[in-house]
């Protein structure tokens, strides 16, 4: 057992969703150490001995020697239990699965989502608390202040673990257990629990409703291929990139129109009647039609919510409220309007559902990031969306495309984009936003100003503006500064932020949103009939000028 003299990183401030920086910076000599005993720091003196920690990952470059790491420390912080996946490897669902089933003290996953991997891409390491969930703000900012005075971190390099085999492992004496478990086979048992497998065996077995689902070479692989070919009879060439590779063979593992092309070319022939795609830690994921049809994760989300009682699970818990990230359409909120269910509105990340699902007031959330989840767990969760869709689309008998369309028939269609611009300077977007909060800052100057795009003739006036300040309706913490917006009188939303999960300059995102409630308009292209609020956006924020940018890298 070592303690080890060590000194402060700069920068290991946790952002949207843990710790994210290229897989190098975390290779630097004691890196890796210094985050993972300022976690151990922040969770404070507590006794360990009995508490259980799980630790897993996405297979990316560098988990290997990360878990390695957090086991031998985790030891020397004498945690008494630590649980991983065979291999390391665990979806981000799964960790939290087995965080709440092992009535853990937490979890680290280790991923940078939907980042690329390899030596010259990224890590990342989050922590998460006992209710499976990511670590709310308030103890990843104590984290963030452990980093910065940090002098010595303890490690157990005695503590020599094998990954591959499950079983238990005795340390120290007695006094360290690590547990290898199968990585699938809890998240497996949970999703059995949720969906009725009998029903969708008949829907996809031999083929008869034909399934494409890309795992991107990220986590998800395994899990898909298990769920869908073993559990359900979907054929075994249904899951493709279904190995987990240390770069996820090059690409982005980020399931939406840009890096995932190669599966909406597959569908766009026609032989299958659905597609899916997750990102590299298995919590995203995107839906597709027959056709290569495209369903807007903020309309998926709507979609699973007004289809709530055709999915077991919420037929039994009961549908305690819905929410949705700022950014994302309101297109949830015309269902939970019409069916009267709560609806909350939180900042951008999972972290944000965690207190209202504990405290028993929320069932079914999501993201427009092609996160949607349940209180089944406490992360969004990938491949629990495609089961839901699986679910409707054999309880209505209806085609993805028929079931979006009679969805917008009933409750109107918001159309939505979201616009990254990724890699920018630093300067140019941090000046951007600052403009941007000028504006909104002096609400009275620009309230009730009309808006008009180019070259159309539709008009929209201002009706508020301000810089998202959203207070959590449980612990009552405030959170500042989530994202400028500009809301018209007919509802239309500009919102503009930064991503804080990237890991090189910075990456601007817009959203646009608008309700559409003529019908003889819902059919038309997102793209055209947001082109105006787009110049608008452009416009206001002077996004060429601070950026230099005239396209966006990523349309959703
Ligand atoms: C992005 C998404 C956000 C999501 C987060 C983590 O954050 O916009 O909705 O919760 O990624 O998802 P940002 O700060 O870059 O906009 V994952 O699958 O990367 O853990
Ligand atoms: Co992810």
């Amino acid at each position: 057992m070592a303690t080890v003299a060590t000194e402060p990183f700069e920068g290991q401030k946790p952002g949207t969703s843990g710790l994210r920086k290229k897989a190098k910076e975390f290779r630097r000599p004691g890196y890796t150490e210094n985050f993972v005993q300022s976690i151990f720091d922040a969770i404070g003196t507590a006794d360990l001995t009995q508490s259980t920690l799980v630790v897993g990952g996405d297979g990316r470059y560098y988990m290997r020697d990360a878990l390695r790491i957090i086991v031998q420390m985790a030891a020397a912080n004498k945690v008494g239990r630590v649980v991983v996946g065979k291999n390391g490897i665990l979806s981000t669902p799964a960790v939290s699965t087995l965080i709440r089933k092992r009535k853990s003290l937490g979890g680290i996953i280790l991923t940078a989502s939907h980042n690329p991997g390899g030596p010259d891409g990224d890590f990342g390491i989050k922590y998460n608390t006992g209710n499976g969930g990511p670590a709310p703000e308030g103890i990843t900012k104590a984290i963030f202040e452990k980093t910065k005075s940090i002098k010595e971190y303890r490690i157990c390099k005695e503590v020599q673990a094998e990954f591959d085999c499950i079983g238990e492992q005795t340390f120290l004496g007695g006094q360290f257990v690590l547990e290898i478990v199968d990585s699938i086979t809890d998240y497996a048992a949970l999703m059995k629990e949720i969906f009725d497998f009998d029903l969708l065996r008949t829907f996809l077995s031999g083929g008869k409703f034909r399934i494409l689902v890309d795992a991107m070479n990220g986590v998800m692989g395994p899990y898909a291929s298990r769920i869908f070919c073993e559990e359900l009879g979907a054929p075994a060439e249904s899951v493709i990139r279904n190995v987990p590779l240390e770069d996820f063979g090059g690409g982005h593992p980020d399931p939406n129109l840009t890096y995932a092309a190669d599966l909406v070319a597959v569908l766009k022939k026609g032989e299958h009647d659905f597609g899916a795609a997750f990102d590299g830690d298995g919590d995203r994921n995107m839906i597709l039609g027959r056709g290569g049809f495209f369903v807007n994760p903020s309309d998926s989300l709507a979609v699973i919510a007004a289809h709530n009682q055709s999915i077991p699970y919420f037929k039994q818990t009961g549908m305690k409220g819905m929410a949705r990230s700022m950014p994302t359409s309101g297109a949830i909120d015309r269902v939970a309007k019409e069916d009267h269910f709560s609806l909350y509105e939180v900042p951008t990340g999972w972290k944000f559902f965690g207190n209202l699902m504990d405290a028993g007031k929320l069932s079914l959330c999501g993201e427009e990031s092609f996160g949607t989840g349940s209180d089944h767990v406490r992360e969004k969760d990938g491949l629990w969306a495609v089961l839901a869709w699986l679910t409707i689309l054999a309880t209505s008998k209806q085609s993805v495309e028929q079931v979006v369309n009679s969805h917008w028939t009933k409750y109107g269609r918001n159309f939505f984009t979201r616009y990254d611009y990724e890699g920018v300077e630093s300067v140019g977007a941090n000046e951007m936003m600052e403009k941007l909060r000028t504006i909104v800052a002096n609400p009275a100057d620009v309230i009730g100003k009309e808006f008009a795009g180019k070259d159309d003739n539709r008009r929209y006036t201002l009706s508020a503006c301000d810089d998202f300040r959203y207070e959590d309706p449980i612990d009552k913490s405030i959170t500042e500064k989530q994202g400028v917006r500009f809301i018209f009188s007919d509802g239309s939303r500009i919102v503009f932020r930064l991503s804080g999960t990237g890991t090189g300059g910075a990456t601007i995102r817009l959203y646009i949103d608008s309700f559409e409630s003529d019908p003889t308009r819902q059919m038309e292209d997102a793209q055209v009939a947001l082109r105006p609020l787009i110049d608008i956006a452009l416009e206001i924020s002077q996004l060429q000028k601070h950026t230099g940018r005239t396209e966006p890298t990523v349309i959703t």
